[in-house]
């Protein structure tokens, strides 16, 4: 008898099911997307199963509609062209809504604009939904996606479930997480991340959709509800706003539960480095959007015997174990990155990800059928035609435009990447021994250095600033402050994330060292000082003989730790000005502390732990004293 509702047309109400078996599923999913048909009001419900099939025919579709581009010179890989509108997060329509507001956000000082996070209440949240998500999948196909964060089958992991009217985002999520039918199975024992997508384009849609790319960008309003385990979206296809399995569910939901139980969800790549004595190591590296982690993951060593694999390029959970050992997993199954700047020189295990399978939003497509963007002139003949990102005419060293877009991404699947750890994907997780923290710091910041104790590590991460990216809706560049590279994706009260670091550490645990590295500090001649990409192996030796303990190579300093002259590997590089690159001009860091005492100030206020603040004032005191 329980198959015989298979062989008839299940509905929801009126809205036929087209594909998948919903009688069948456990009772709270049957729940969620009966309450997701009623409000949002499809013309039919699609339960994706994540398989290579299912996602053949909806890339078939897509290219006749126009959304997909065949990139004809590889195996299947697609550009899409999207709204111009739609190109970037939204940080300013992305909100938490809690009871307490202060269970979001920080006690921010009264007339100051508050950067960590936007707090809303449940009835705003409730008003400005019911002004969205009725009926908004009017003509629309609702899919139903099924994701795991984390393998399957690992303790670390999380269950999510998306539905979405977006086919783009269907196929997206099938990249960067792990799709299947199996885990409806355990939705009978265990609980999963509610997450609503809709493009917000109901049809008959009003007004023009541009590049076959529905969205509302007027609507925009991304919204977490950490209480609820629970993330809206709306009016924006693009991925950090709908993807919602990476930043909306793996950092900000999550890092409300790893709160609540006690582990870390962080904005990091993790990666494994092979000393050539064979030894092994693990280290995590925060870095805000767009200056570089995915380059890091897949650091290409220029000093000899060196190892590098890539376990992530984005996202890290973390928690220690029985032992005190720290472990991470990577939460998620592909990479999201930044086109632009990626060749062969600067990133050739990447570009070996993506000469299949990848879907490139927002780059530009030559007349070979390859793709193109800043950073490939030297790997494009010249007489090749280029079209933009726009899908214009766009002329090599005449056209005053871009190519690309500058936040312009290829999504390819993990497995791809010829430098994959083959424990990328292990259920337990990957011990770490070392913390790095950077930003784009033009100015006064040394290469590389050592935090005294894991809370003075909190308060380095806590300093975190960056050139600001386009990878958000920010225009021209300015420092921003970027506190743990999690500005963007805490959340809750980042002034109780900082408590929550705090209190990891504790008796019987391996913590990890902190680092802060940067690889962007300029000459006087506005040249860079360090040559970066595979050169970083050298940053990353020094970093891992201090993980063994090897005191020889540092030196104190008021910011902490620093190499001792002469004991970075810089055999073979034409001549570092290493005086520079570790100066610590005395005026431009008692500014640097005062704002960042600003900073903490004004926009953690009463939240700040107040040992943060000591090694603060610790460090000015050390300046003062040289
Ligand atoms: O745009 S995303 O949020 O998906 C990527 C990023 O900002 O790091
Ligand atoms: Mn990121």
């Amino acid at each position: 008898a329980d198959d015989i509702h298979k062989f008839t047309v299940q509905r929801i109400g009126r809205v036929p099911v087209i594909k998948g078996d919903f009688q069948s599923l456990p009772k709270q999913v049957k729940n969620f997307i009966t309450h997701c048909v009623h409000l949002m009001a499809p013309r039919g419900i699609y339960l994706a199963d994540g398989s290579k099939k299912e996602a053949d025919e909806f890339i078939q579709k897509l290219v006749e509609k126009g959304t997909l581009t065949k990139l004809t010179a590889y195996k299947e890989n697609y550009l899409c062209r999207t709204d111009p509108n739609d190109t970037a997060r939204v940080e300013s329509k992305t909100f938490t809504v809690t009871m307490n507001q202060y269970d979001a956000v920080p006690h921010v000082k009264k007339g100051v604009k508050g950067i960590l996070g936007h707090w809303m209440s449940y009835e705003e949240a409730a008003a400005a939904m019911n002004q969205r998500f009725p009926n908004c999948m009017t003509g629309r196909m609702m899919y139903v996606i099924p994701f795991s964060m984390g393998p399957v089958d690992s303790p670390f992991s999380k269950i999510g479930i998306q539905v979405t009217d977006s086919a783009y985002v269907l196929l997206s999520m099938r990249v960067m997480t792990r799709v299947s039918l199996q885990l409806f199975e355990l939705l009978h024992e265990r609980s999963f991340v509610k997450c609503i997508h809709s493009v917000g384009c109901p049809r008959p849609v009003h007004g023009r959709i541009k590049n076959h790319w529905p969205c509302n960008p007027e609507q925009v309003i991304v919204a977490h509800y950490p209480e609820q385990r629970l993330i809206q979206s709306f009016g924006s296809g693009y991925g950090g706003n709908s993807l919602l399995g990476k930043k909306c569910f793996a950092l900000r939901i999550a890092g409300a539960m790893a709160k609540d139980e006690g582990w870390m969800a962080e904005h990091m790549l993790i990666m494994s480095v092979t000393t050539p004595q064979k030894k092994e190591f693990f280290i995590v590296a925060a870095f805000p959007s767009a200056c570089g982690k995915t380059n890091m993951a897949m650091l290409n060593p220029t000093l000899p015997g060196y190892k590098v694999q890539c376990i992530g390029d984005d996202i890290a959970w973390m928690r220690f174990d029985h032992d005190g050992k720290l472990l991470a997993i990577n939460p998620e199954n592909g990479f999201f990155g930044v086109a632009p700047g990626t060749n062969t020189k600067t990133n050739p295990i990447a570009m070996r990800c993506f000469q299949e399978n990848s879907i490139f939003t927002n780059v530009a497509e030559t007349s070979e059928g390859k793709y193109y963007w800043e950073g490939l002139e030297d790997e494009t003949p010249e007489n090749v035609e280029i079209r933009n990102w726009l899908g214009h005419v766009w002329k090599r060293g005449q056209s005053k435009s871009r190519a690309s877009h500058p936040n312009s991404r290829f999504t390819a699947p993990a497995k791809q990447c010829p430098i994959m750890h083959p424990r990328w994907d292990c259920p337990k997780g990957v011990p770490i021994s070392a913390i790095l923290f950077g930003g784009r710091r033009p100015k006064g910041v040394p290469l590389v250095l050592e935090a005294r104790s894991w809370s003075h590590g909190v308060m380095l991460g806590a300093c975190v600033k960056s050139e600001t990216t386009a990878a958000a809706e920010f225009k021209g560049k300015a420092i921003m402050h970027d506190p743990m590279a999690m500005r963007p994706f805490l959340g809750y009260n980042f002034g109780q994330y900082l408590q929550h670091w705090l209190s990891l550490e504790q008796p019987g645990r391996q913590m990890p060292k902190i680092f802060h590295v940067n690889w962007f500090r300029r000459g006087d001649d506005g040249k860079f000082l360090w040559p970066g990409f595979g050169e970083n192996i050298r940053v990353v030796d020094w970093i891992l003989r201090r993980c063994e303990n090897d005191d020889s190579i540092v030196m104190e300093s008021p910011v902490g730790f620093l190499p001792r002259p002469g004991t970075l590997n810089m055999d073979g590089l034409p001549p570092i000005n290493e005086a520079e690159l570790f100066s610590l001009p005395k005026q431009y860091w008692l500014d640097d502390i005062k704002q960042n005492r600003k900073f903490l100030e004004e926009q953690v206020g009463v939240d700040t732990p107040p040992v943060i603040l000591k090694l603060l004032k610790n460090q000015e005191e050390a300046f003062k004293q040289c």
